[in-house]
């Protein structure tokens, strides 16, 4: 590959001559020649810049130097390199007397940086990678005469890429040739010593920030590397790797987090985004979605979900009139504007998506006094645990079902129960009511730490349904308090 870079400063880019892109030079892989754009000047004070039109502060640099700059540089980057082929041998038949090839034209591509460029991106670096000649011209002062990226962009032998770093002020284009020399030169064949390295780059952790890295002594400064290295185990080490990529990316680049594709993304990989509040909704990509107590003015929308979701866990041969009947007597904006405004009686946990919608809750009804029993005769008598409370509902909407939203609910509602008082005692116990033939329902409250301890009668309408009724041990762990971000593990790492 052939760059070109046009300067006033080409000392700025003698870094290039050491490290890997000067290996590459030396090695013949990478033709990069740095030139003085004053080279081009020709009045006695080589000259490249004037007053900006239009007024204003700072110079601006001048079309016309540029234009002779960058007409002979593409010029002598239009000739293919010689061809290095070797002849074919052992074929069958001869090749054709008179063979015609037809070169095609070299790919060239003139990289103007700016702040007000597109960003510089690995990808653009990998289609970089593939031109023939690269021209990067390095403005400075106020930049360059907005007619250059105008006229060879005209042209239809070079591409016109107006690129930038990112959103901060440089003082000129400088760095940014040092950046993209770099990030394009490690990508040409040959340059890497090890290209094991760019196949886990584009594969490994595609879309991921990278995992740490550790090296010898294994204690330092009084911190040990972490014993999962040091095993031996490969697999759990790729695991423990991807877990820490996950966690730093979704820390501290949650837009990335945003953009990851689901299909890469394994149970294990979904349990890590669930610990730090991302969730993947059925045919989705990762959205962040946030457990906190519910709000006066949710009612509607929990009412809403509420109305969405009751009729879906019902068991099919449930009249729908029965359904409906349900909805209309617990399950109205009303009921829930009295859950909200009773706290005392009611928890009410949301998990909110962040655009704002609500994807699931829970309510969870509460004993007034310690030695109130459950309010049905059979329920009390398997529920022996005082105070007990009763985990009402726990709805999530269909896609973000089997994607951990549920997990996180229980979990918040256990920790916040363990920290309210009834009668000076925090609750000793919440159990909850399921239908018997929802064996997947049963499987998460049992991974939730529920055990079933007997059934129940429970009548929707004409249907008398029997449940499983399950109870939780509210003093088994202690829990940390309810947030406006918790996950289950959040913070354990
Ligand atoms: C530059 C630059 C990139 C990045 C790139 C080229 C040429 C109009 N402004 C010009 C006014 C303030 C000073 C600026 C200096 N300047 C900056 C960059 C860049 N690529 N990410 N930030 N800044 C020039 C002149």
């Amino acid at each position: 590959m052939r760059i070109d870079v046009l300067t006033i400063f080409p000392a700025y880019l003698d870094a290039l001559d050491l490290s890997l892109v000067g290996k590459a030079r030396r090695d013949g892989l990478l033709d990069l020649r740095v030139h003085d754009l004053r080279a081009w000047t020709t009045d006695r004070h080589r000259t490249v810049d004037d007053t900006p039109f239009g007024g204003g502060a700072g110079m601006v640099m001048r079309p016309d130097i540029w234009g002779k700059a960058l007409d002979d540089v593409l010029a002598t980057g239009s000739v293919p390199a010689p061809a290095t082929e070797t002849p074919a041998v052992g074929l069958d038949h001869p090749a054709p007397a008179a063979a015609v090839t037809l070169t095609p034209a070299p790919r060239q591509v003139l990289l103007v940086p700016t702040p007000s460029g597109e960003r510089f991106t690995q990808a653009m670096a990998e289609d970089l990678a593939r031109a023939d000649q690269l021209v990067l011209a390095c403005g400075r002062y106020e930049g360059i005469d907005a007619r250059v990226a105008e006229h060879y962009g005209a042209s239809s032998s070079v591409e016109v890429r107006e690129v930038s770093l990112g959103d901060y002020v440089l003082n000129g284009g400088e760095v940014a040739a040092l950046v993209i020399v770099e990030a394009v030169a490690r990508l040409l064949p040959g340059v890497l010593g090890n290209p094991d390295s760019l196949v886990e780059e584009s594969h490994g952790a595609a879309g991921l920030l990278e995992y740490p890295v550790y090296t010898k002594p294994p204690v330092w400064a009084g911190l040990e590397v972490p014993e999962v290295l040091t095993s031996g185990h490969h697999g759990k080490v790729a695991r423990w790797r991807r877990d820490q990529a996950l966690v730093g990316t979704a820390r501290r680049r949650p837009d990335m987090v945003a953009a990851l594709d689901p299909h890469q993304l394994d149970r294990a990989d979904r349990v890590v985004l669930a610990g730090q509040g991302w969730f993947v909704p059925a045919g989705g990509r990762p959205a962040r979605v946030t457990v906190r107590h519910g709000r006066a003015e949710d009612a509607a929308a929990l009412a809403e979900l509420a109305a969405f979701t009751f009729p879906l866990a019902c068991p099919p041969h449930m009249a729908v009139q029965d359904i409906q009947a349900f909805i209309s007597e617990h399950l109205t904006s009303a009921h829930f504007d009295a859950y909200l405004a009773d706290a005392a009686r009611y928890q009410v946990l949301t998990a909110e998506s962040a655009d704002g919608v609500l994807v699931g809750y829970t309510l969870t009804v509460l004993p007034l006094s310690a030695d109130e029993p459950p309010y049905a005769d059979d329920v009390a008598a398997l529920v022996t645990a005082r105070p007990a409370a009763e985990l009402s509902k726990v709805y999530v909407l269909p896609d973000y079902q089997g994607s951990g939203v549920a997990g996180v609910l229980l979990e918040a509602t256990a920790a916040d129960l363990a920290v309210r008082v009834v009668d000076g005692v925090a609750p000793a116990a919440l159990w909850l009511g399921t239908n018997k033939a929802n064996r997947r329902a049963q499987r998460s409250y049992q991974r939730a730490g529920f055990t079933v301890v007997g059934t129940r009668r429970f009548r929707v309408g004409d249907s008398l349904e029997e449940d499983l009724v399950m109870v939780r041990d509210l003093r088994a762990g202690e829990a940390a308090e309810v947030g406006e971000t918790t996950g289950p593990t959040s913070g354990t790492r």
